[in-house]
């Protein structure tokens, strides 16, 4: 009924949950009657381990799809977030499971994925490799996971509602053939489509894109000082007034509920589920607020910068002798019309010999979200598991929000009489964008080093990076403050070897590091080096 649009993910999760409720009831009495049986039970339609690939923290995707599946009568084995490879294949082999389920959220995930396809390859498994998770596509399944993976078959999963149909054919005798090759011939037009794709786009030589850098009229602009420089942690918040900031839009989405926010409660279709699953979302909520469930903390930063060539040069006072640290920035290189600029966030950034500043955060809804989720999963219900996971999500992207706003009126105080109501935010009408690594403007997650190291990030908030530069907890966000009136948000998209050489010499890295957490920028094959594992 859900894969035909007729019934929806929030119902399913909750019939998920009387099931298992049930089941938990009777299980002594079926394992009563299994012993009785000589130790035949009912057969489930098969064994699929889950996991959260290593570095990676995000699982509510992936347990979302864990209970659909279930529902399905199949086994779930869950081995939870940050699993290293071999852990996976250790118990994918112990417990002779028929297929592996990954699940990344980030880009960098995308290379574990790969890597662990060359594994299953290297270690003879031949079962279905599924492949999930928001930053995953069947483009890069194509070209870069399944060709790892001859001997049996990495697949694509768009979402929880294919991944019943997914499953049941890969592991139908009769069916698993036939849908392979399809799978097979799918993917090879895919990855044909998409390398033409590429090489059709034209792409400007660095130094060419460069001369294209947007030119702000510095001479007429001064920009504002902050209230302070340094960095303030924030550890005051309160969750009822963060509420107010939710986006509500994106949590219907988590829920497969497709539509804006409250436009969405009206919806002919979805409307009857999005208005039960948005009152029971209000409860939790509103017990989430009374109760404290969250404990929020945030810090922030404002040090005194200019633009350097394309990197933000920092600086520890305001004389701007001595330098701070550099922030890097990439510039896109695809070929522009009518006058538009090659952008890097560097060209909204004054350059040397005009004062002007930048700004960083990390804001984290608190590690309390996975202990809670947990309990609930303890009490089988991965409804209420599921739904603090996401109202967690909404809360760092609401403070996220606020802070930002605080940032504009106070802390920078560039905007002191913007009145926006939390609402209008969403649409982004203020004056300055907070740029986070990873997002499209900086595809490059290496440079939440830098910024967790000005802000202290960890002492401060207990937002830890982890090795594919993740952030643990999950809940967390962190970004740049840019302040002038002209910045917008933009996406690098492909860049080019000569970019990837300067920016690698720019950062002190090897030009093998860059492109392997550039991968799924770069416009070139980086040859050997994408086949190099990331450093632990
Ligand atoms: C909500 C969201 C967040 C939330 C929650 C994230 C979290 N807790 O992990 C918050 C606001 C906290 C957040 C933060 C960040 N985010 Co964010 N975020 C999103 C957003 C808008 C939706 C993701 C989501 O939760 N979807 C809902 C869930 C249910 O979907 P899902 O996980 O994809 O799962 C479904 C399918 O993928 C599939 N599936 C998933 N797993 C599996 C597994 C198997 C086996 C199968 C079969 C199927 C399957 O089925 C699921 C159910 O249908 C996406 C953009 C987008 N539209 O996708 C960006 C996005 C994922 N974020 C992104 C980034 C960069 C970040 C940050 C790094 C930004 C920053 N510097 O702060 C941080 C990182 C957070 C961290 N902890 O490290 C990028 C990631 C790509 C990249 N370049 O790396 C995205 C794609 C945005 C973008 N366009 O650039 N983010």
């Amino acid at each position: 009924l859900f894969g035909a649009g007729k019934m929806f993910l929030p119902q399913v999760v909750k019939s998920a949950r009387v099931m298992k409720q049930a089941v938990a009831v009777l299980l002594p009495y079926m394992d009563a009657e299994k012993a009785a049986n000589g130790g035949v039970g009912r057969e489930s339609a098969g064994k699929i381990l889950m996991a959260t690939v290593k570095g990676d923290v995000h699982d509510i995707g992936k347990n979302i799809v864990g209970v659909v599946l279930a529902c399905n009568n199949y086994e779930i084995i869950d081995l939870g977030v940050m699993v290293p490879p071999q852990k996976i294949l250790q118990v994918a082999r112990e417990e002779r499971v028929d297929a592996i389920g990954l699940s990344g959220l980030i880009t960098p995930s995308l290379d574990e994925m790969a890597h662990m396809a060359a594994e299953m390859e290297r270690e003879g498994f031949d079962i279905p490799l599924l492949i999930g998770g928001a930053t995953t596509s069947k483009v890069h399944t194509a070209v870069k996971i399944a060709p790892r993976y001859g001997r049996g078959q990495a697949v694509y999963v768009l979402d929880a509602s294919r991944a019943v149909g997914v499953v049941s054919q890969l592991l139908n005798p009769g069916q698993k053939a036939p849908y392979m090759a399809a799978i097979r011939a799918e993917y090879a037009e895919v990855a044909d489509r998409h390398e033409k794709a590429e090489l059709a786009k034209q792409r400007l030589p660095l130094a060419q894109a460069r001369a294209n850098a947007m030119k702000i009229d510095w001479a007429g602009y001064q920009a504002p000082a902050p209230q302070f420089t340094g960095t303030r942690v924030i550890e005051d918040w309160d969750l009822a007034e963060i509420a107010r900031f939710i986006d509500w839009t994106p949590f219907f989405q988590t829920w497969e509920l497709k539509g804006v926010f409250p436009r969405i409660l009206e919806d002919a279709a979805q409307g009857e589920a999005a208005r039960g699953l948005y009152a029971e979302a209000q409860e939790m909520l509103a017990q989430i607020i009374a109760e404290g469930w969250f404990r929020p903390r945030a810090v922030v930063g404002f040090w005194p910068a200019n633009a350097v060539g394309d990197d933000i040069a920092l600086f520890t006072g305001e004389d701007r002798t001595q330098p701070l640290a550099t922030l890097h920035t990439l510039r896109q290189q695809v070929a522009k019309r009518d006058g538009r600029p090659n952008l890097a966030l560097a060209d909204f950034v004054a350059p040397e010999g005009q004062p002007d500043w930048v700004g960083g955060f990390v804001v984290t809804a608190g590690p309390e979200e996975a202990e809670i989720a947990k309990r609930f999963e303890r009490a089988n219900d991965d409804y209420a598991a599921i739904m603090v996971k996401a109202l967690a999500d909404r809360i760092a992207e609401a403070m996220a929000e606020m802070l930002h706003q605080r940032v504009r009126r106070d802390y920078w105080g560039y905007a002191p009489d913007e009145a926006f109501a939390p609402q209008e935010l969403v649409a982004e009408p203020y004056r300055g964008i907070r740029p986070a690594p990873g997002y499209p403007a900086q595809p490059d997650h290496t440079e939440k080093l830098t910024l967790f190291r000005l802000l202290d990030a960890e002492a401060a908030t207990g937002v830890r990076l982890t090795e594919s530069m993740a952030m643990w907890p999950g809940s967390s966000v962190s970004g740049l403050y840019i302040g002038h009136p002209d910045s917008y948000y933009f996406g690098v998209a492909k860049v080019e070897r000569d970019q990837v050489e300067d920016y690698a010499r720019r950062k002190g890295m090897s030009v093998e590091e860059a492109e392997r957490w550039l991968a799924p920028v770069l416009n070139y094959r980086a040859g050997a080096a994408a086949e190099r594992r990331p450093a632990a």
